[in-house]
């Protein structure tokens, strides 16, 4: 593979999902042009995903590419900006759908040709490249695995519920015991999401939720075996500044695997790669840089960086500190 390349580009895989991951991928692609490197393969997460109203959403997927694309709400950090919701209201009137779970009529359109796609047969990596190709994206996107394997929350009396119900509906309030992706132990790495970690010279996790963002990607069999035997360095970007999540629930997800809130214990989460774990390096924030010296005593090479995703050009200055650790 390596006599292929050019001889200073470098090869950068990123995981990633949620709005974060969006965020995060709109700086790679900046700081890789800037370069003159190839387009980064983001590995997205395909937890979230649901069935709701007879069509597929496959929200984590549509964030990057809304994103990429430049027709992402910012403000709402899902769906479409300028969206119109006259379908959706049709739906409450017909009590269909999820009084709760908002489709706007843009995004409807994606949803539908994504459902017709995957009825005519078509599998789901071959429905994100059909919605990769109408923006030029800067980025090739491959969905973590072909298989449905949604995120369930197991409560401690036993309930379940789809994940989107428990973050929408519930804004998770309701203490989670457990999360599951049922069927995960049979699905299989999307065709070429292992053999892009395979010819990586990084991999990049985004500051996305380590729990369902990150932990689905990580869970699906042969992700975690290609990322232990790639040759490419593993740099991870804390979600946590401060103590505090950045956006979203994160904390709730944390604390019910047993994990603090803090930018050294994601990262021992993750673990060193030296002693079996994911990482080979970890960014945190300059208000957490006290915590730096608990990360590298857990065996990973901690560097301390602005990491506020202001825009797209501070997001791009993440990602050139990234690739300067993995070139340390
Ligand atoms: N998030 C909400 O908080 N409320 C919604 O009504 C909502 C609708 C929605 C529709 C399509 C889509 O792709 C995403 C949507 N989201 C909504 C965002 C989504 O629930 C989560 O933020 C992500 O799945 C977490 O990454």
């Amino acid at each position: 593979m390596s006599s292929r390349r050019e001889p200073d580009v470098t090869r950068v895989v990123v995981l990633a999902g949620g709005v974060g991951g969006a965020k995060f991928t709109l700086g790679v692609r900046e700081a890789l042009a800037r370069r003159g490197d190839p387009e980064a393969t983001v590995v997205v997460n395909t937890g979230d995903d649901l069935w709701l109203s007879g069509v597929r959403l496959q929200p984590d997927i549509d964030s990057i590419v809304y994103a990429l694309a430049g027709v992402n709400d910012t403000e709402r950090g899902w769906g479409r900006s300028g969206d119109s919701e006259r379908v959706n209201a049709e739906l409450q009137e017909w009590g269909a759908g999820w009084p709760w779970f908002t489709l706007g009529d843009l995004d409807l359109g994606t949803h539908l040709a994504r459902t017709g796609w995957l009825r005519e047969g078509l599998t789901v990596t071959q429905v994100v490249e059909r919605l990769s190709a109408r923006w030029p994206l800067g980025a090739r996107l491959l969905p973590m695995t072909d298989a449905e394997v949604d995120t369930q929350i197991v409560l401690a009396d036993g309930r379940r519920m789809h994940f989107q119900e428990w973050w929408t509906r519930h804004r998770a309030s309701l203490a989670p015991a457990r999360f599951e992706n049922p069927g995960i132990d049979r699905a299989r790495p999307a065709p070429g999401v292992a053999e892009a970690i395979a010819d990586a010279d990084i991999v990049l996790v985004a500051p996305s939720n380590p729990v369902v963002s990150i932990g689905p990607i990580l869970a699906v069999p042969g992700v975690s075996e290609a990322l232990a035997a790639t040759s490419a360095t593993i740099v991870g970007v804390s979600p946590i500044i401060g103590g505090r999540v950045v956006r979203g629930m994160a904390d709730v997800c944390l604390a019910a695997i047993g994990v603090d809130t803090a930018a050294d214990a994601v990262a021992r989460h993750y673990g060193a790669r030296a002693d079996g774990g994911l990482l080979d390096g970890w960014l945190l924030a300059e208000e957490d840089a006290a915590l730096a010296r608990d990360v590298d005593a857990a065996g990973i090479p901690a560097v301390v960086a602005p990491l506020w995703m202001r825009d797209a050009h501070a997001t791009a200055a993440i990602v050139d500190a990234c690739l300067a650790a993995a070139g340390r």
